[in-house]
């Protein structure tokens, strides 16, 4: 696995419009699109231009708007997608079609052959039209597909020597990640050309089947900010930051301006109109929130003791709770310092026991707390 060579290819724009409260107006799609383009995305996947008028209008916008990231449509494999997206100026084209058997009976109808076939005639088209535009062939739900179809249409695909990547799609959210790993691997042992990997969070494992792939040798990685898409979603954009941050964060600190990270979040959250769900990752309220008196005694020694990710690379800051019955007196000192207050080891104990009482009985706030150390610090003055 090469961090150096991997790719984000930030699809909110495009999968994440598949969301069930999303409604992009061209105006939102600008904004989203700059502050993924602040945060340093390789490409930026819109949906197809021949989805609506709309979507026309504003992909030929988000075309032209002069990214530093690729701008990359999606299109199902026909010819008249393929010509209506080479119109928008976009910097690449991600092409899909489905391989499995019950997408090939029950949505376009097609046989193996069938789909080599039309697939032959859209990339050449593409590739005729305009050479230099970035083409991507994907399968869709690859997951449910033969191996030997998959192969034998990624090899007719490849040997046309027209498309710059190959996808892969879990489409359903059915792949672990030894399945991820496996496929990618298949794939890689036949073909020499990037892969690109799709994968919805059905059962919970998206962000680890991309990085299984990733460790496979695939070489791009589809993300949507909160993981918003079909369903519920794909591979969360913060959560892939995540998982590679610990395999190596400087790579990332060069590739990405991390401390934009929750910037992108807040703006799809209030477009999307939802609240960013406390437990997501990185920068969910909760991702850096320590409460128990063990956690909080080993974090004021040394903060790599509960956690793997630096929340300030990210801008953010930790808390130590205290105003609870599992705090611990440690926390406590340490509050009454960050206060200003000198109290001795005895008065501490004194106060941690009093607050695990007084918490067992009620809810108890900060302010709560803060003032019982100011008390019990006027009181030992006098
Ligand atoms: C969908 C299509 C897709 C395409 C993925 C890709 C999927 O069902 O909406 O282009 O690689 O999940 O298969 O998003
Ligand atoms: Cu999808």
């Amino acid at each position: 696995m090469s961090l150096t060579e991997f790719a984000i290819v930030e699809t909110t724009l495009r999968e994440g419009e598949q969301f069930f409260s999303a409604n992009f107006s061209g105006k939102d799609k600008i904004e989203i699109a700059r502050v993924l383009d602040d945060f340093g995305v390789e490409y930026i996947e819109v949906t197809s231009p021949s989805a609506s008028p709309q979507s026309r209008l504003d992909c030929q916008g988000l075309a032209q708007l002069g990214l530093q990231a690729k701008v990359l449509t999606h299109i199902r494999c026909h010819l008249e997608d393929a010509k209506v997206a080479l119109d928008t100026g976009v910097d690449g084209i991600n092409m899909v079609i489905g391989t499995s058997r019950l997408l090939r009976q029950y949505s376009h109808g097609k046989s193996i052959e069938k789909i080599i076939d039309l697939a032959t005639e859209v990339i050449t088209f593409i590739h005729e039209q305009s050479p230099q535009t970035e083409l991507r062939f994907s399968t869709e739900d690859s997951f449910r597909s033969g191996l030997s179809d998959l192969l034998r249409v990624y090899q007719a695909i490849e040997q046309l020597g027209m498309v710059h990547r190959f996808g892969l799609a879990d489409t359903v959210g059915v792949a672990t990640p030894n399945q991820v790993f496996n496929l990618v691997q298949a794939l890689r042992q036949c073909s020499s050309i990037d892969i690109e990997f799709h994968g919805h969070n059905d059962t919970g494992c998206a962000i680890a089947n991309s990085y299984a792939a990733l460790e496979a040798g695939a070489t791009h990685i589809n993300t949507t900010v909160l993981g918003i898409g079909e369903r519920n979603g794909i591979t969360p954009l913060a959560g892939l930051i995540a998982r590679l941050y610990t395999v190596d964060s400087q790579i990332l600190h060069r590739k990405y301006r991390l401390k934009k990270l929750s910037a992108v979040h807040r703006l799809v959250a209030e477009k999307v109109g939802i609240t960013i769900p406390y437990n997501h990752y990185i920068v969910g309220e909760a991702a850096f929130n320590h409460k128990a008196g063990i956690h909080t005694k080993a974090m004021l020694n040394h903060s790599k003791t509960y956690e793997i990710i630096d929340p300030q690379d990210f801008d953010l800051t930790r808390t130590l709770s205290i105003n609870h019955k599992l705090t611990g007196k440690h926390a406590i000192a340490a509050r009454a310092r960050q206060l200003g207050l000198d109290l001795d080891n005895s008065q501490i104990q004194t106060i941690a026991k009093h607050i695990k009482a007084l918490a067992d009985r009620q809810y108890l706030s900060l302010d709560k707390v803060d003032e019982l150390l100011y008390c019990c610090a006027a009181y030992s003055v006098r």
